[in-house]
């Protein structure tokens, strides 16, 4: 999509009705520059970052979305389902984001070009959006930004957020943290049984998928369909009455999403019947903001020069004075008790 009729592009610094009006349009051109905007580290873009989320706080405009985590080992096919699986909702009238989150991107760029060949159809859509999200460094780990990008997105029009992760690691398991649903994607003979896969994300699972449900790869993976459902009959869900399904889809072929969509929608429609919807989304809220605090303390902690140094020295003595690990913690305790915060130097931002 071009800029804006009103977009000034040659004026420095664009003001928050630029960005409120673009994404009341759904212009997808300012979408991107806002979402650059929300993850850049200059002052002056954080703090219309800020102004940005604050406004769009007031509007209101994530209640109709369903936020969507597609999790998954690398390889079982969780793109080319994606690109499926979009075209179908779009197919019924939504507005589809997907949000690739990539931990070897610091932006633009890396394997999201390897996920958007993999998402031909749906990368060519008015009505869907794919950007990758990078994981962040310092601040909250995966989702560090990934969760305002939502925001952003839910304000121009979106309303089906697709998160894509990597994997299924202890990292991955953070996504959780900002979606409603949660579908996990399989291939074939994966892992027959289900200790493969972190606590922390079977916990989550919602809906799963045996993928590649074709051609020679049938049979096998009738018998994972068959394993799985016997293995995840076990959990219980926080949904009331809901027996996690275990739906075998082709991406290739392109059969079987109807029964995803199904589950999906029947999901949703349940759970916010039974209040865990919004729910949960109050109780992300809280656990998003406890988990921001510790990184941001410690950043906060580190624009003190002097203290850093201190800490510094003390991994310093380490190494080369062998200081050990029980005494080196109980000075840095020290340290922090009799450390000036209010008066000590602190560098410039
Ligand atoms: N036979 C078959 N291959 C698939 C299917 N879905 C994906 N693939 C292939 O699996 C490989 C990995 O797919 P990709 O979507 O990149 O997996 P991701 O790493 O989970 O995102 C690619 O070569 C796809 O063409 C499917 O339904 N059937
Ligand atoms: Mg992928």
């Amino acid at each position: 999509m071009s800029p804006p009729p009103y977009s000034r592009r040659n004026k420095k610094t664009k003001d928050l009705s630029y960005y409120l009006n673009g994404l009341a349009d759904s212009n997808t051109f300012v979408l991107a520059e806002a979402i650059t905007i929300i993850e850049s580290t200059r002052e002056d873009h954080k703090m219309m970052a800020s102004t940005i989320l604050s406004a769009l706080f007031e509007q209101k405009t994530t209640k109709k979305s369903v936020r969507i985590a597609i999790t998954g080992s690398p390889g079982a096919g969780k793109s080319t389902f994606i690109d499926y699986f979009g075209c179908t909702l779009l197919n019924m009238g939504h507005k589809v984001a997907v949000l690739s989150i990539d931990p070897s991107s610091t932006g633009s760029g890396g394997s999201i070009l390897g996920d958007k060949t993999r998402m031909e159809q749906l990368s060519v859509s008015r009505n869907a959006y794919i950007r990758p999200t990078a994981s962040g460094d310092l601040l909250g780990g995966i989702a560090a930004h990934t969760k305002e990008t939502i925001l952003l997105c839910e304000a121009a029009g979106f309303d089906r957020i697709i998160i894509e992760t990597v994997g299924i690691g202890q990292n991955e398991a953070e996504v959780f943290y900002i979606t409603d649903i949660n579908l996990f994607l399989l291939q074939p003979g994966a892992g027959d049984d289900l200790q493969g896969i972190k606590r922390g994300v079977l916990e989550n699972i919602d809906i799963a998928i045996v993928n590649k449900s074709d051609g020679d790869m049938k049979f096998l993976a009738n018998e994972t369909a068959r394993h799985y459902t016997q293995s995840l009959a076990f959990f219980r869900h926080p949904l009331q009455n809901w027996h996690i399904p275990v739906h075998q889809i082709s991406s290739v072929e392109k059969s079987g999403v109807e029964k995803v969509i199904q589950s999906l929608e029947y999901f949703e429609k349940e759970s916010k019947k039974q209040g865990l919807f919004y729910n949960k989304r109050k109780e992300q809220e809280l656990k998003w903001f406890e988990k921001q605090i510790p990184s941001l303390f410690w950043e906060w902690v580190l624009t003190h020069t002097s203290f850093k140094e201190s800490v510094d020295n003390l991994q310093k003595d380490m190494i080369n004075k062998q200081l050990n690990g029980v005494l080196a913690i109980r000075l840095y305790k020290k340290l922090i008790e009799t450390f000036d915060w209010s008066n000590s130097f602190k560098k410039q931002p």
